[in-house]
């Protein structure tokens, strides 16, 4: 009973992942929904760009210490092919926006 519980926990965490991720518009969504995924790339593209001092297009942990906390403590975790730096997707935590 225990065991099932846990199990039904933990389908559902997946779900509630799949389903936010599903949440995101795509840019060329129709109505209010691209219009706003693509303000939201914009202004997600400046806080990317204003971070990128050297402009490589990626975000080193030098580069994001003191401009973003968020950032900053969990670079690691964000790192997800571990180059020692954010690239756009790994900044933005999706797939759906390319640059
Ligand atoms: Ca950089
Ligand atoms: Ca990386």
């Amino acid at each position: 009973m225990r065991n099932q519980f846990a199990l039904m926990f933990a389908l559902s965490v997946c779900v509630a992942a799949a389903f936010s991720q599903s949440l995101i518009p795509d840019l060329d969504a129709p109505g209010i929904r691209g219009e706003m995924a693509r303000a939201e790339k914009q202004k997600a593209e400046a806080r990317f760009d204003a971070m990128d001092s050297n402009k490589d297009g990626k975000l080193s942990r030098d580069e994001v210490a003191g401009k973003s906390a968020y950032l900053a403590d969990n670079f690691d975790k964000l790192d997800s092919d571990k180059d020692g730096s954010l690239g756009w997707e790994e900044f933005l935590g999706h797939k759906r926006w390319p640059r």
